[in-house]
């Protein structure tokens, strides 16, 4: 992680690699994601499976296990620096889906793990700092697979807000996008970005990257004839607890994936980051 990416990351919560993939990488990866899009459900790989019913996206589970230009992004030297030096060098991958974003979705309203009840507490995620490093158990990697254009729509943060001392007022950015019991309105739809929102705007081959403690969320998708696709991934350190994967994606990985996947003590550290 260079200085600048660790300055920018502290005070703001959240980064921009331009062009952070070949142009081998990303057609690589491209075309792997438009093959798991155009799989049906019955020909789909064992232990792969497709939600398209979710407000939000249409998601595709495990798309990093789908193929190999997709699983090699998981240590994509571009940001894998910035993966250990945020898990301590304790890193584990805890989920890899491909989102799919289209007009037809809806606004996803402002959220993290810093935001609502029972999160500041001692179970609270944690975002620190020392021996000149940042460490914090949730990082969000977004590879972008297609371009955002500023006005399109996409991801929105606030930056700055992984530290925010005080809760936001309900109403205070898209008002109206949640529904009086906190939920998601169906109809709302939002293209602005009042001041103090960010809309990041990656084109195809960058990465974004958020903590999950900065609040986030998604405008709505304006172009009618193109989507937003990306992979995420999720990075927590090895030593939380974890959920189980299924066999049929992990046999499928190479060993070194598989050691990414690992829960491990905290006093191991993973032959992964000798390579
Ligand atoms: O649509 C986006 O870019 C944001 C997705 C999001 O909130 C998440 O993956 O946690
Ligand atoms: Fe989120």
């Amino acid at each position: 992680m260079t200085p600048e990416q660790r300055y920018f990351f502290d005070l703001t919560g959240y980064l921009h690699i331009p062009n952070a993939l070949t142009d081998d990488e990303l057609s690589a990866a491209q075309e792997a994601a438009e093959r798991y899009l155009n799989t049906s459900d019955e020909e789909l790989p064992p232990g792969f499976n497709i939600d398209r019913e979710r407000n939000h996206f249409i998601w595709h589970f495990f798309g990093f296990a789908f193929d190999k230009a997709l699983e090699r992004l998981t240590r994509h030297p571009s940001f894998w620096p910035v993966v250990l030096e945020l898990m301590h060098d304790r890193p584990r991958l805890t989920s890899g889906n491909l989102m799919i974003n289209n007009h037809t979705h809806e606004f996803h309203p402002l959220h993290s793990q810093r935001e609502g009840t029972g999160t500041r507490g001692p179970e609270a995620p944690y975002y620190l700092t020392g021996k000149d490093r940042i460490f914090c158990d949730h990082l969000v990697v977004f590879v972008y697979l297609t371009d955002v254009e500023p006005g399109d729509g996409g991801l929105i943060v606030l930056p700055g807000s992984h530290k925010s001392e005080f809760d936001r007022p309900d109403e205070y950015f898209y008002p109206g996008s949640r529904t009086p019991d906190g939920g998601y309105s169906p109809d709302y739809r939002s293209f602005d970005v009042p001041a103090g929102v960010a809309n990041i705007t990656p084109k195809a081959g960058d990465v974004a990257m958020i903590s999950e403690m900065v609040t986030h969320g998604a405008l709505s998708w304006k172009p009618e004839d193109r989507d937003r696709r990306f992979l995420t991934l999720r990075y927590m350190p090895q030593y939380t607890v974890g959920s189980d994967w299924p066999p049929e994606i992990v046999e499928r990985l190479d060993p070194e994936t598989r050691e990414l996947l690992a829960v491990q003590p905290y006093k191991d550290i993973k032959t992964i980051l000798s390579e």
